[in-house]
């Protein structure tokens, strides 16, 4: 993956960077596949399907955590940073892992989640022995208030109270998360220092970059109820990039609920010195509800989604860079979220997929998105794992909501969509595991499975590889400038790319009936069909009728 120096002659004068026509594909250790049959997804596992990969054309895979951990939030706790958890392997897999996966031209991202720590991490034991141990200050401690209770309002994002007192030293230490997850205190230089030399034992083993959980929350004030973007979050960043990654060519992704426009620049603008690229969530949080969040959600809106996804594309046209992406192992599968996976999940899976994919950015695709994986239909509570479900739940049913009401927001939003098994085949436990899984499989894998998607030509999977393959073919899609039309038409999604006398039309249906689409004649053009999912498009003119989520895109020349 070398970095091409040279300039674009246009406008666009960033310089290129080998992660801006890659497409990453994120791995979910614990359910992508299991090759002991102890129901747990490991990397032997991930080994075994880089061939599967590698037909994708994915560059970078992003590996959810596999460090180890007590897996209180599945390995979003950890407990030992430079070691991988037995259940996921042994350093030696993940090295074989790298080798292999860099034999396929393919990088590997690691998750960095460096808010906090596990409970059971050697630190916190350290921390939690008395107030004047070395390591008390790797955290955040503070004093009961004065009726003994909880030191401030602060709410953990799993609910409840952020604070969780330690009965043997007395005070009450910050978690924003789940109790077993105490936040690391930043504004100690020793616990930077820490980071960044683990940072940097992971980039020598020969990583392609860092996925940074949370990362907007490093900075938090807690005395002034300041928990994102705080004073010293950009400072930190640049200091960690200077520390550690600033010198290598790789690829950094910031995962920052709390980013706008403006602090977007902060994080990727070219002459920061901080990431590459952050993840932002308006066209995510656009779906919830102002008060109640996403447990209780708003109906599909094509007019807000594309007001979303377009401002984004304003917003970093001419420095910082866009990551594209529906679906990740917290939120709902992308075409059950955006699309309609009971009557057409074969062509509203292609559309998101096209209307993603053509943007201005680097695309991310959730294992399992490439073959149309779908929410699951759990009934009963008992079939979640997800600790941030498991808390809602127990909240909720306390305040009075019923439990088939709470089931119903559950299989809309519950990130344990996201985490049943990779559905492989239409075999037992969908080719997972020849054991018992560690969450129940969806039963439509004899349906959707990448086993009958590799076979049909017209699967969701060769299309994803289209769209990935022509990301790599023409710079209009990497470079070109973004420009939406029709903002207001409810059902259908309109852009143009343009670069050096190339344009990319793209239209996508986003509705269940066939509709007639009267072209505005800017839009007028003749050229090369792209990508479509009924059947080629080459002329762009009049009046068409879209079939039911059709899309298509036209490349048009001089
Ligand atoms: O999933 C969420 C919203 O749908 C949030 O509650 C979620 O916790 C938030 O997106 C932060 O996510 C990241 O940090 C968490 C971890 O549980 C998530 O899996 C991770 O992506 C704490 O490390
Ligand atoms: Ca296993």
């Amino acid at each position: 993956m070398p970095e091409v120096t040279h300039h674009l002659p246009q406008a666009a004068v960033l310089p290129r960077k080998w992660w801006h026509s890659a497409t990453v594909y994120q791995i979910y250790p614990r359910s992508f596949a299991d090759s002991n049959g102890d129901g747990i997804g490991d990397i032997p596992g991930i080994i075994s399907k880089l061939d599967y990969l590698e037909k994708l054309g994915i560059d970078v895979i992003w590996l959810s955590p596999i460090f180890t951990s007590p897996m209180d939030d599945n390995g979003y706790d950890i407990s030992d940073y430079q070691d991988i958890a037995p259940e996921f392997g042994t350093l030696e897999d993940f090295d074989r892992l790298l080798t292999t996966a860099k034999e396929r031209g393919i990088g590997i991202l690691l998750d960095l989640v460096v808010n906090h720590t596990s409970d059971e991490h050697a630190w916190f034991i350290e921390a939690r022995k008395s107030r004047d141990n070395p390591f008390r200050d790797f955290y955040v401690w503070r004093d009961p208030a004065e009726d003994g209770g909880v030191p401030s309002p602060l709410q953990s994002n799993f609910g409840g109270p952020a604070w969780t007192l330690d009965e043997a030293t007395g005070q009450y230490y910050l978690h924003l998360f789940s109790r077993r997850q105490p936040d690391l205190n930043w504004e100690n230089p020793k616990v930077r220092a820490e980071v960044y030399r683990m940072m940097n034992w992971w980039l020598d083993r020969g990583i392609a970059g860092f996925r940074m959980d949370v990362i907007d929350l490093i900075g938090k004030q807690v005395d002034a109820g300041i928990t994102s973007d705080g004073a010293h979050l950009h400072d930190y960043l640049q200091e960690m990039n200077r520390e550690t990654f600033g010198h290598r060519d790789v690829l950094t992704v910031g995962e920052t609920w709390s980013v706008t426009p403006s602090s977007a620049l902060l994080y990727s603008g070219r002459d920061r010195g901080e990431l590459s690229m952050v993840f932002q969530f308006e066209h995510v949080t656009q779906r919830w509800d102002e008060t109640f969040g996403k447990w209780r959600s708003k109906p599909f809106d094509l007019v807000g989604l594309k007001a979303a996804l377009t401002k984004w594309q304003h917003a970093l046209a001419a420095d910082g860079w866009n990551s594209l992406f529906w679906g990740n192992h917290d939120l709902p599968r992308a075409v059950s979220r955006y699309g309609d996976d009971r009557h057409f999940p074969l062509q509203s899976a292609k559309t998101l997929a096209t209307v993603l994919h053509l943007m201005k950015g680097t695309p991310y695709i959730y294992q399992g998105e490439e073959i149309g994986m779908t929410n699951v239909p759990f009934e009963r509570i008992a079939e979640y794992r997800d600790i941030e479900t498991l808390n809602m739940y127990r909240l909720n049913i306390e305040a009075g909501l019923s439990e088939e009401n709470f089931i119903k927001g559950a299989n809309e939003n519950s990130r344990d969509n996201a985490r049943t098994p990779m559905q492989w085949s239409d075999g037992p436990q969908a080719g997972f595991t020849s054991g018992e899984p560690w969450i129940a499989v969806n039963g439509n894998y004899r349906q959707i499975n990448a086993h009958a998607a590799l076979a049909d030509e017209n699967s969701v999977f060769h299309h994803h590889a289209k769209l990935i393959a022509l990301r790599k073919r023409h710079d209009v899609i990497v470079y070109g400038r973004y420009q939406s039309f029709l903002d207001q038409h409810p059902d259908v999604f309109v852009y143009t790319r343009t670069l050096e006398g190339e344009r990319v039309t793209v239209i996508a249906s986003f509705s269940g009936k066939p509709l007639d689409l009267e072209v505005p004649t800017e839009l007028e053009t003749q050229g090369e069909a792209l990508v479509w999912n009924y059947g080629p498009v080459s002329e762009v003119r009049g009046s068409m009728t879209l079939q039911p989520y059709e899309s298509f895109a036209v490349l048009t020349r001089g």
